[in-house]
C-alpha cells in the first residue's frame, strides 16, 4: 500500500522507510471506543454479563463516512437517541457528545471511507431480563475502512426470494426501533442463502411488502416512484429517506403507502437501498424477474445522482475540520 504511494523508488533508502512504515502500519491495532477511551481491537471486550449480548438489551447505528465526511450524521444521531427513548435507555452522552465521539473514533484512526458501528447497551445486570439492574449503558464504536461501489459503473442486481418471514408487527419488536435483536432479518437472510437468492424480501404480519433483511425496498411502476411506509414495520432508513427527497428533486413522484406483493411483482424496476448496501437493482424476485432482470433507467439515474450526493461536505459532519456539525 506504501510502497504503491512512493512516487519515486528511486534510491535504497526510500524503499526502507516505506518498508519499515508499511510493517508499524500493520502492527497497529484499530483503536475502539469504549465508555470513553480508545482501546485496541484485541482489547475492547464487553462483560458476558452485558444485556446487549445476554437479551439483544440495546440500540445501534450502522453510519458511513465518505471522503472525511459522516453522511447524514445528525440523523443517525437522532435515530440512536429516539430508539434510545423508546427503550427506555438512560444515554450515558448528549446528542453532541456522541456525535464527537464518532468523529473522533474516525481521528483516531485516520480514516476518511469508513464503516461506522455505534452500538450502546444496557450495560452489565445479572441473569434476569430486568433492565432495572443494569447499572450503566456499555457504548463502543468501531470504525472500518470502507470505500463506496457507487460511482461510474452500472448498480449491483440482486436475485431476492420473499421470504416465508414476517416483518414483526408495529406492536410488536419492529425494526422501527433499531434495536440489537435481529433475528427476524438472519432467519429471513438464512432461509435466502439456502435458496441462493442475494437476500429476502419479507412481508409484514397483513401480507403487504415491509423491507428486505437490511434495506429498505422501492418500486418504479408508470415512472411514479412507490417506498412501503412506516405502517409496514419498516426500519425508518436514512438512506431511504434521503432517496425519497433526491426523487422529489428530480422532479419524480414519490408514494409512501401500502405495497403489495402483486405491485412488486409487476414493477417495471425495483431496487433497495441502505447505508452499507447503498443503492442496488433488484432482477429477480422468487424465481420470477423483474425489471427486465437488469438495473432500469430509474434506477440507474437515481444511483448516479446519489454516487454524486454521498461525497458532498453539506451532506453529512466534516471529521477533520475543527468545526463539526452540531445536533
Ligand atoms: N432496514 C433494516 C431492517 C436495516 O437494518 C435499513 C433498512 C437501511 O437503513 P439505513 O438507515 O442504513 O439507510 C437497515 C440498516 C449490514 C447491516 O451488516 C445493515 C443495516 C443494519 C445493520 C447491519 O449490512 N442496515
Amino acid at each position: 500500500m506504501f510502497l504503491d504511494d512512493c512516487p519515486k523508488l528511486d534510491t535504497n533508502v526510500t524503499v526502507l522507510s516505506a518498508k519499515r512504515r508499511l510493517v508499524l502500519e500493520m502492527d497497529k491495532e484499530p483503536l475502539i471506543y469504549m465508555d470513553g477511551k480508545f482501546v485496541e481491537k484485541s482489547k475492547a471486550v464487553v462483560s458476558v454479563f452485558d444485556h446487549g449480548l445476554l437479551y439483544g438489551d440495546g440500540i445501534f447505528e450502522g453510519i458511513r463516512a465518505y471522503n472525511g465526511s459522516v453522511f447524514r450524521l445528525v440523523d443517525h444521531i437522532n435515530r440512536l437517541y429516539d430508539s434510545a427513548r423508546v427503550i427506555r435507555l438512560k444515554m450515558p452522552l448528549t446528542k453532541h457528545e456522541m456525535s464527537e465521539a464518532v468523529l473522533e473514533t474516525l481521528r483516531k484512526n485516520q480514516l476518511r471511507d469508513a464503516y461506522i458501528r455505534l452500538v450502546v447497551t444496557r450495560g452489565s445486570g445479572d441473569l434476569g431480563v430486568d433492565p432495572a439492574l443494569c447499572k450503566s449503558p456499555t457504548t463502543f464504536i468501531i470504525a472500518e475502512p470502507m470505500s463506496s461501489i457507487l460511482g461510474p459503473r452500472e448498480p449491483k442486481v440482486l436475485r431476492m426470494m420473499v421470504s416465508s418471514y414476517r416483518r414483526d408487527a408495529v406492536d410488536s419488536t419492529s425494526h422501527e426501533v433499531k434495536s440489537l435483536n435481529y433475528m427476524n432479518s438472519i432467519l429471513a437472510k438464512i432461509e435466502a442463502n439456502s435458496a441462493g437468492a442475494d437476500d429476502a424480501i419479507l412481508l409484514d404480519r397483513r401480507g403487504f411488502v415491509s423491507e428486505a433483511s437490511v434495506t429498505n425496498i422501492f418500486l418504479v411502476k408508470d415512472g411514479k416512484v412507490v417506498t412501503p411506509s412506516s405502517a409496514a414495520g419498516i426500519l425508518h432508513g436514512i438512506t431511504r429517506d434521503r432517496i425519497v427527497r433526491l426523487c422529489q428533486d428530480l422532479g419524480l413522484e414519490v408514494e409512501q403507502r401500502d405495497v403489495t406483493p402483486f405491485e412488486l411483482a409487476v414493477a417495471d424496476e425495483v431496487f433497495v437501498v441502505g447505508t452499507k448496501s447503498e443503492l442496488a437493482a433488484v432482477g429477480m424476485i422468487s424465481g420470477n424477474s423483474v425489471g427486465g432482470g437488469a438495473a432500469g433507467p430509474t434506477t440507474r439515474k437515481l444511483y448516479q445522482e446519489f454516487s454524486k450526493l454521498v461525497v458532498r461536505p453539506e451532506e453529512g459532519t466534516p471529521v477533520y475540520e475543527a468545526a463539526a456539525e452540531s445536533v
